[in-house]
């Protein structure tokens, strides 16, 4: 039979948080993998910021730019104890919890709630969100899964208040407690290996589509220390960049969408057999849309050819992962990338067209044992390259390769408290890369005139 799916994009709990092109594309894809399955789907976004609602409560309208990214509502709220180092305001990020509380009241009928969860240090606002379901909806099995779930699955279970935690991708594995909550026959099963036979994300459901995300692919064939990729998906499995391009002409015909963003772990890698194809499929079709990457690309695939695609196609800012220009750090965290890389990288992109400030490069601040000396050289080998320099701060994940390492470097206690990965925090800071040198940095960089040189 039927049944009523309420699925809840939660809140955000942070010192800050802007809407970098930010979905919850994984719930949404498995709202399409059961709708897939005869289910009807709602959802209630908390992070929504074309809220009406909440618009004419606050009568504020949030401010948004036009490329789809902008600012989300938000609410000062009590900090929890163990932030209160920083000396810095903490919000909840979205509509408010009255106006969650309206939205639920429009679901009588729920038979089951599927929650996501984002950032570990994010959990705060999936708890809040739980508590409220379990108040206005006793009895209604919550199942939660993402981020959270997986790399601090442990802490979901015996702290979330859901009845269901799912660890790693969910499309199979919520079929499977349908099966056994509901005796439910699967009609869809997906082939976790095959993304192209995955239904499109019901982004349908959201109130306006300002940009939509596209997976291009999952996972990564590097291992850098520091990232959970090869946690949350073991392997690295691509789809056909022509069925990119269909989905891309779907959203766009259908929908009016203009911006996409790609939420890859490793867009560029082997950029022949996916993005060069994509995009000169996306020409080819005629298809006027912007792209956007808020992550960070690899800068070893870039050559002249790629650059030439990319500016081509409207890639206009783009952003790369670089982490440190120092060479024993590079090798020890993975090797993804290597100086003369990136010199050549800014090279092929300023040819094709590409300024300094359009090609941000990130460098990786406040990792285990790291010295204040590390972080400016790399800064200042960015800049003499000719591209700009822009500070990550470093969130330490369960799991990782170096996870042992920030577990002994941090005067937090992060294992036991997710809340001490948020990397506003710095958690692995140490007595020569502190907080005060860090916020000089940043303030430093941000005054910094172009092409300038800040030590030799
Ligand atoms: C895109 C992305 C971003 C984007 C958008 C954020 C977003 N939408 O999550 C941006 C650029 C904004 C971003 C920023 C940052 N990010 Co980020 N990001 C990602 C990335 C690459 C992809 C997430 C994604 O959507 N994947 C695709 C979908 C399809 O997968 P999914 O959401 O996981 O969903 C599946 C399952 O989780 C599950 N599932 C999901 N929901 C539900 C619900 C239910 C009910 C069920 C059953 C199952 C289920 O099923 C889904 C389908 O299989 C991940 C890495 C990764 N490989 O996941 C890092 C990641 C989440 N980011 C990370 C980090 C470190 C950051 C930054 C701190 C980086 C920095 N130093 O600046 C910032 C933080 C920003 C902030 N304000 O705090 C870390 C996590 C850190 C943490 N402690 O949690 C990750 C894991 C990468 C890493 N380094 O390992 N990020
Ligand atoms: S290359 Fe990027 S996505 Fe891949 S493991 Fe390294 S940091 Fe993670």
């Amino acid at each position: 039979m039927r049944k009523n799916i309420l699925l809840i994009n939660p809140w955000i709990y942070d010192f800050a948080a802007y809407d970098f092109w930010l979905k919850p594309l994984g719930l949404l894809y498995i709202g399409s993998v059961l709708r897939a399955n005869n289910h009807r789907i709602s959802y209630i976004d908390c992070l929504d910021p074309y809220s009406s609602i909440m618009q004419q409560k606050s009568g504020q309208v949030p401010k948004r730019h036009i490329y789809g990214h902008g600012r989300f509502f938000r609410q000062v709220i009590d900090k929890p104890d163990c932030l209160k180092v920083l000396p810095r305001s903490y919000y909840r990020y979205g509509i408010d919890t009255e106006v969650f509380r309206v939205e639920l009241g429009r679901y009588p009928e729920t038979d089951i709630v599927l929650i996501s969860s984002m950032m570990t240090y994010w959990y705060p606002g999936v708890f809040e969100a739980i508590k409220i379901i379990k108040e206005m909806m006793p009895g209604v099995p919550v199942v939660l899964g993402g981020k959270y779930a997986s790399l601090c699955y442990d802490h979901a279970v015996t702290n979330s208040g859901a009845d269901y935690v799912i660890c790693g991708r969910g499309e199979k594995k919520i079929l499977e407690i349908f099966q056994n909550l509901f005796d439910e026959d699967i009609i869809f099963e997906p082939d976790g290996e095959n993304l192209d036979a995955l239904p499109y994300p019901a982004f349908d459901l959201l109130h306006k589509i300002d940009q939509v995300p596209l997976i291009t692919s999952l996972g990564c064939p590097y291992r850098c220390s520091y990232c959970s990729s090869h946690i949350l998906q073991k392997n690295f499995v691509r789809r056909d960049p022509i069925k990119v391009v269909d989905e891309i002409e779907h959203w766009r015909k259908n929908f009016g969408v203009i911006d996409f963003s790609f939420y890859d772990d490793a867009l560029l890698v082997s950029s022949k057999k996916m993005i060069i194809p994509l995009l000169q499929e996306v020409k080819r079709r005629k298809l006027v849309c912007r792209f956007h990457c808020p992550n960070g690309l690899h800068l070893r695939e870039i050559d002249s050819q790629l650059s030439e695609v990319l500016y081509d196609s409207g890639f206009k800012t783009i952003r790369f992962g670089f982490e440190t220009a120092d060479f024993q750090l590079q090798k020890e965290t993975g090797g993804k990338v290597k100086n003369e890389e990136l010199r050549q990288a800014v090279i092929h992109l300023k040819k094709a067209g590409y300024k300094t400030d359009d090609i941000g490069v990130y460098l990786l601040c406040g990792i285990p044992g790291q010295k204040t000396a590390d972080v400016m050289q790399s800064i200042d080998f960015v800049l003499k390259c000719g591209a700009k320099p822009v500070l990550a701060e470093y969130s330490p994940i369960p799991g990782t390769g170096m996870w042992t390492e920030a577990l002994t470097a941090s005067p937090f206690d992060i294992q036991h408290e997710p809340l001490y990965h948020n990397n506003s925090l710095l958690s692995c800071r140490n007595d020569d890369f502190s907080y005060e040198v860090y916020s000089k940095i940043k303030a430093m960089l941000k005054t910094l005139p172009k092409n300038k040189k800040v030590m030799t």
